[in-house]
């Protein structure tokens, strides 16, 4: 534990100790065994573990929307584990029921809500699904006795770029992929609010039900954030349930410099925030706010009598399982108010600054850097999009050998960082472009000189 602690952020350490599936599947021996092993075999084989893994605490890892290893997240997901309860009921979880209910409400007042009610989930896809049923029961409440059966084809709106999410709660919740609307974007990724309403009104003409809208605060890969003020104009226009999915950008709320970004976001009937993401808390850390406050439990209760007896000795109010459509729930609060307790707001306002300031410096230095073209000129997030366009490429018209071209670069680039461990960070197309890097900076160990690495470690992979 100590060694993953302390590797994590040492840059002379590789970031990745790369063996292809075969090679590791020889070296690993996964099998489970007839008969148990020494402790001596075992702490080896975790010692492999750790060597053969991906180092995402490193600072050149730069490759997701989650990184780094902040050490009272780590303490708080040690603890969480060794007791190792379910947070379903007031009786096997005391005080995470009242350490949830207490964070989740200082969640709401960041977002600006006065009253409501949230809950962890087990990523933000699942918060996501949370919203798309909260909101159909908040229009249609029948549909949990009878469900969709007698109902117009029920539509949900969302960015062309929102997270893929979306549209697994049309596969999920039977709306099917048809009824969610792909909303068109602009050049920096953001919803163009006037197509949002040009494809409601469509719907309205088509005589099906629109319902809902999504907007999202960070998209996954430019990071741009939607018109949340204006889209919730429009969701309050039509009478829609608005939800905003800040999974990546939520943590801007803790930022004076950087909340105004979600400007409108108390306008929403919810909101999806990952603390787990721009927060930096360890996986998995999701959060599900709402300002209705008995929505979760109308949506989702089913009784279970085994579980949630009505005449226990307590009030049960406390009892938080049927808030969601899962029954056993890991914790994911404690290692979030740990480190909240350890900052305070404060500090997490000072990372999530510094993550700014890292990104105007690493943008800055692209631009000046032969051979370095950015997607998007000022990121509104902290992703950072950018061609590398290699030296045998510099001086070709750009015509559609060049783009098919450029198109491999970002692939052989990472084959080679990955192959020498050197640093990680990911690609690919979007839209009509092709493939890009995306560097993320989440992780506010991050310095200068590491993004000064980044740079030149791309242009070193890539002579060619
Ligand atoms: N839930 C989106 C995560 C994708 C990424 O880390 O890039």
């Amino acid at each position: 534990m100590k060694e993953i602690v302390q590797k994590a952020g040492d840059r002379s350490q590789k970031v990745v100790e790369w063996k292809a599936p075969e090679e590791l599947r020889e070296l690993m021996d996964l099998d489970p065994t007839a008969v148990g092993e020494t402790h001596e075999k075992l702490l080896m084989r975790l010692q492999d573990i750790i060597k053969y893994s991906v180092k995402t605490g490193h600072p050149r890892f730069v490759n997701q929307l989650f990184s780094s290893l902040d050490p009272y997240g780590l303490a708080g997901q040690i603890v969480t584990d060794a007791l190792n309860t379910s947070q379903y009921t007031y009786e096997t979880a005391p005080v995470f029921t009242l350490m949830e209910e207490t964070v989740l409400k200082t969640m709401r007042t960041c977002i600006g809500y006065t009253e409501g009610n949230g809950i962890f989930c087990p990523g933000g896809s699942l918060s996501n699904i949370m919203a798309v049923n909260c909101a159909r029961h908040f229009m249609f409440p029948q549909t949990k006795k009878t469900g969709m059966f007698g109902l117009p084809p029920l539509v949900i709106y969302t960015s062309e770029l929102a997270h893929y999410s979306i549209k697994k709660a049309g596969y999920l919740l039977g709306f099917g992929d048809d009824n969610v609307k792909l909303v068109k974007t602009d050049e920096l990724g953001k919803i163009i609010p006037e197509d949002l309403e040009r494809q409601i009104q469509e719907t309205i003409d088509e005589g099906c039900t629109p319902f809902m809208i999504v907007a999202t605060a960070g998209t996954t890969v430019f990071g741009a954030f939607d018109p949340i003020d204006k889209m919730a104009d429009v969701a309050q226009k039509y009478g829609l349930w608005y939800h905003v999915d800040g999974a990546w950008g939520g943590g801007v709320l803790m930022s004076k410099k950087h909340r105004d970004m979600m400007k409108g976001v108390d306008r929403a009937d919810s909101v999806t925030w990952n603390p787990h993401k721009l927060l930096g808390v360890p996986q998995q850390c999701s959060c599900f706010l709402t300002k209705h406050v008995n929505i979760l439990q109308q949506c989702h209760r089913a009784d279970a009598k085994y579980l949630f007896q009505k005449d226990k000795f307590y009030d049960t109010s406390y009892d938080t399982g049927d808030k969601t459509f899962q029954c056993g729930r890991k914790v994911d609060v404690l290692k979030f108010w740990l480190m909240w307790k350890a900052k305070g707001s404060e500090g997490f306002e000072q990372h999530i600054d510094k993550l700014f300031d890292n990104t105007r410096y690493i943008v800055e230095k692209l631009k000046q850097r032969e051979g370095f073209r950015m997607v998007v000129n000022e990121p509104d997030c902290t992703n950072v999009c950018f061609w590398y366009v290699p030296p045998s490429l510099r001086n070709m018209p750009e015509d559609e050998e060049f783009w098919n071209r450029l198109h491999t670069v970002a692939p052989k680039v990472k084959e080679g960082m990955i192959r020498d461990g050197t640093m990680m960070i990911t690609y690919q197309p979007q839209k009509d472009l092709v493939n890009f890097f995306r560097l993320v900076l989440q992780n506010s160990a991050t310095t200068y000189e590491d993004m000064d690495f980044f740079i030149d470690e791309i242009e070193r992979l890539g002579k060619f």
